[in-house]
């Protein structure tokens, strides 16, 4: 191969740093798919270095309330069902049991489930007879119930390490272990070379799969990597009289006692145990030495410390109690090993913006390795992964949310929330408040109750509002689960919004500025719509990859010849338009220095125009418009549009004028009644209107068509992802609307959807992705990835192992003609 910089561009040449699970695997996976010149570089020595890998004792839970984990997590188990070495499997598939012993943890186990069938893990709730039966050490006087997963189970991850070794190397990958990177090259923003204490080599792309000491090689390569590595222990009864005839390594369901932050596994007639009970240990991954020969006497591996007894103690008794044949064994050893948490429990995956070719595999457990390698591997080869990986995407981390003591504090809080039960509106509790918008003192001031997102305080309803409540009735009484994070106020907030008029926060809303010279032709290629409007038009249009794939959904506002402004989702838009962008198109993320209200409602133009001389009437101002004016003292940028669904404006203006643009709308809509209003009934009206939430609804997993967002598509004209189109097949499954029948039920979203006609042999036909109760139309509605069903249709949903009836409804379930807010 010709070494000319452009070729080398083009070139596959992978090191890979890290041969542990994740490293190995990515190696198999790359050269599986042709890219054979891999080079796997290890620090200590193989085939058990040193890390977390080679003490992981390998219990694989698949199941998630991530969709694309439970995928990971479901490829690992195919994969490792198929290797073995030397006729040893590299999977033993003993089944998972997950224990209640409270009413919480039972109710929780069914949610559990209902992810397992949305996902396609096979799992049932049973009895604490059965419990006993699959764990004959069990004291099921304790238990209240449990959930099996009966194709769950042991990974021997050392094992599955070396078979994937052996094929990669068949195909031309090499491993060479004792050999510590300690620099990366690059050149022009690209990655040219990992350098290590013997010798250099060369790579057009460099895989940072280091596991915990991802934040080491992210300095070596200028990339923040934020995972905290924090110590776990584990320790191993010894023999157990009761199991003294045991032949097998492990024969009963790896446990978890979630109630208790432990889990369990058998080694033979030893008991394994894991505890997530004890205080966060956080690890500085850059004092942490490498394998040293020279040390391995007093310290076996660099991952594991010292087992700490004043931290094992509490749990010792929750496992005596549990497992009553424990208390004659006792423990024989244990150690804290050391392995990686991200702020939000999710791996960190993908290609760094500021070093192009450097990725990263990071932050991954056994249970996931095969299916993250084998992402990143599509990723890598073909551009993008068969699986939706927003969640995993490096890039999702905002500024604000990479510093080390942010990672430090939400990692360390990762760890402790392990096992809770986690309500999916649930926040983290520190670091708050941490990116607030200038209304924030007006919000407090009316009692807003603060979720956060993305780093941001968001209002969900105000205190302020309870006297607007109905209290004849008009809103259904909650279960405590949907009780929570949850108020009525927001009923009376979506009322005064379709009635009146309301102010929205909408800062946190991603915005974009692009500008120069090509700034037109480039956004009119990179997406769906036609954007070749005169300035003062604003367009609703999809970013799609090269397969058709929905990357995000975006409003695109031409302020001017060569300026626009872009209404955006995930920070992932800003790095693939910076990826894709000529010299002659800049993009600036602008959303925090500039700040966003949404006022609508039927009385917003009433509220709006008495503040400024331009006309904001229907003909003057039209739907779909923008224009820059002034409102009273404050400079805004005003759009008429409405994820609500009313009449109104987003209005634009610099944070340090945002606290006055406030002031200033209240001031005028106080004759209006306007209330400030929160996300909950935000998110009720956009599902009345059938608006869809990207990363939520569609990913890049759909196409338009399927995802009902066909009308923002031009096929008269050029852009990314139109090939794929045209020849896509006609949608099998669509995001369908549903009604629940009865008026006092709810769901909360990822419920399994089962239909009279689809799904097979007892599976669901599809899923519930956001679900809202729609206060106007006095029903729940879910959304949902079904097969084709014609309206009418009776579905039911299952909800905390319940089933809830639904009925398939017609688009949009709201003003359909559009009355509200076209006039
Ligand atoms: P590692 O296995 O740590 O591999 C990274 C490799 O990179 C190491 O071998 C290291 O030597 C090498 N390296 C680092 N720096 C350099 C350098 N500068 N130069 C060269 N090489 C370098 N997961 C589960 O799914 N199920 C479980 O039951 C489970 N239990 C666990 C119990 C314990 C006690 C621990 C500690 C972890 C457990 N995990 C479990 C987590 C799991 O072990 C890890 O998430 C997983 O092994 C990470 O794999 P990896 O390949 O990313 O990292
Ligand atoms: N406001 C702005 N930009 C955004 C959003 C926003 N970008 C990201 C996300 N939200 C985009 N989502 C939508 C979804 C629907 C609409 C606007 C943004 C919408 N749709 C109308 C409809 O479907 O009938 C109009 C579509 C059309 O006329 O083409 O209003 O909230 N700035």
């Amino acid at each position: 191969m010709s070494s000319t910089p452009e070729t080398r561009q083009r070139g596959h040449q992978v090191v890979i740093i890290g041969a542990g699970i994740v490293g190995c695997s990515l190696a198999d996976e790359l050269t599986a798919r042709g890219w054979t010149d891999v080079t796997v570089l290890e620090q200590g020595p193989l085939p058990a270095p040193g890390g977390s890998t080679s003490h992981a004792p390998g219990l694989v839970f698949q199941t998630s309330p991530s969709k694309t984990l439970t995928a990971f997590a479901r490829y690992t188990v195919e994969k490792f069902n198929s290797l073995q070495v030397d006729g040893v499997p590299c999977f033993d598939p003993v089944g998972g049991l997950e224990l209640a012993t409270t009413p919480e943890r039972l109710a929780d186990l069914h949610r559990r489930a209902g992810y397992a069938a949305s996902w396609g893990v096979r799992g049932e709730i049973v009895s604490a007879a059965r419990c006993k039966e699959l764990w004959p050490l069990l004291d099921e006087s304790i238990v209240l119930g449990g959930f099996h997963t009966p194709d769950d189970g042991l990974a021997r991850a050392l094992l599955a390490a070396r078979a994937q070794t052996a094929r990669a190397e068949s195909r031309g990958a090499r491993f060479l272990d004792r050999h510590t990177v300690t620099g990366i090259e690059q050149q022009d923003g690209r990655v040219t070379a990992v350098v290590t204490d013997r010798g250099t080599f060369p790579a057009d792309h460099v895989v940072s799969a280091a596991g915990f000491w991802g934040p080491v090689i992210g300095r070596m390569a200028g990339v923040d990597i934020p995972l905290q590595p924090l110590a776990h222990q584990y320790a191993k009864t010894r023999p157990l009289a009761e199991l003294a005839a045991a032949a097998q390594e492990a024969e009963k369901p790896i446990l978890r006692f979630q109630d208790r932050d432990l889990y369990f596994r058998e080694h033979t007639d030893r008991i394994g145990i894991g505890s997530y009970a004890h205080r966060p240990l956080p690890v500085d991954p850059f004092a942490v030495p490498g394998y040293d020969a020279a040390r391995a006497y007093d310290m076996e591996m660099p991952s594991s410390y010292p087992f700490t007894e004043e931290d094992w103690a509490p749990s010792w008794d929750d496992c005596r109690r549990l497992l009553p044949a424990l208390g004659e064994a006792g423990i024989e050893e244990g150690f804290n090993g050391v392995f990686s948490f991200t702020p939000d429990g999710m791996p960190v995956l993908g290609e760094s913006r500021r070093l192009r070719g450097f990725w990263l595999a990071e932050a991954v457990w056994v249970t996931h390795s095969a299916g993250v390698a084998k992402a990143v591997a599509e990723w890598m080869v073909d551009g993008r992964a068969s699986v939706d990986l927003h969640e995993c995407d490096l890039t999702r981390f905002e500024d604000a949310q990479r510093s080390p003591a942010y990672v430090c504090e939400r990692g360390s809080q990762q760890f402790v929330e392990v096992y809770d039960v986690l309500h999916p509106l649930q926040p983290m509790e520190r670091p708050r408040p941490l990116r607030v918008s200038p209304f924030y003192a007006r919000q407090q001031e009316l009692g807003a109750y603060f979720l956060e997102g993305g780093g941001w305080e968001r209002p969900h309803w105000y205190e302020a509002n309870a006297p607007l409540v109905d209290t004849t009735g008009g809103v259904p009484e909650r279960d405590a689960w949907s009780a929570r994070y949850w108020s009525p106020i927001a009923a009376a907030e979506a009322r005064a919004t379709r009635e009146k008029v309301a102010l929205y926060d909408m800062t946190p809303l991603r915005r974009l500025e692009v500008t120069g010279p090509g700034a037109l032709g480039f956004l009119h290629r990179m997406t769906t719509n036609n954007l070749r409007k005169k300035p003062g038009a604003v367009t609703y249009t999809l970013l799609l990859d090269e397969r058709g794939g929905i990357r995000s959904d975006l409003t695109v506002a031409r302020l001017g010849a060569d300026r626009f402004q872009v209404g955006a989702n995930s920070p992932a838009d800003l790095d693939w338009l910076a990826r894709h962008a000529p010299d002659d198109v800049h993009i600036r993320d602008i959303t925090s220095g500039t700040c966003c209200i949404g006022v609508w409602g039927p009385l917003a133009r009433d509220l709006v125009q008495p503040l400024t001389r331009d006309d904001f009437s229907h003909e003057g101002f039209g739907y779909f418009r923008a224009k820059e004016t002034y409102l009273g003292h404050v400079p805004v940028t005003a759009m008429r549009l409405s994820y609500v669904g009313e009449l109104g404006w987003e209005l634009y203006t610099t944070a340090d004028l945002g606290l006055r643009l406030w002031d200033t709308l209240w001031e005028a809509g106080r004759a209006h009644d306007v209330i400030a209003a929160g996300r909950s009934a935000f998110n009720s009206l956009r599902l009345e209107k059938g608006y869809r939430a990207w990363g939520v609804d569609m990913t890049d997993e759909h196409d338009p068509y399927e995802a009902g967002v066909g009308f923002a598509v031009r096929m008269d004209k050029e852009f990314v992802g139109r090939e794929a189109l045209d020849s896509a097949a006609a949608p099998a499954r669509r995001l369908t609307p549903l009604l629940l029948d009865d008026p006092a039920a709810v769901v909360l979203g990822k419920e399994p959807v089962y239909a009279p006609t689809a799904g097979t042999g007892g599976a669901p036909a599809g899923y519930v992705t956001s679900a809202s109760y729609g206060y106007t139309l006095g029903r729940c509605i879910a959304y949902a990835w079904l097969p084709a069903l014609p309206a009418g249709t009776g579905v039911h949903i299952e909800y905390f192992g319940e089933k809830v009836p639904a009925t398939v409804a017609e688009e949009p379930l709201f003003d359909p003609k559009m009355t509200r807010i076209r006039r």
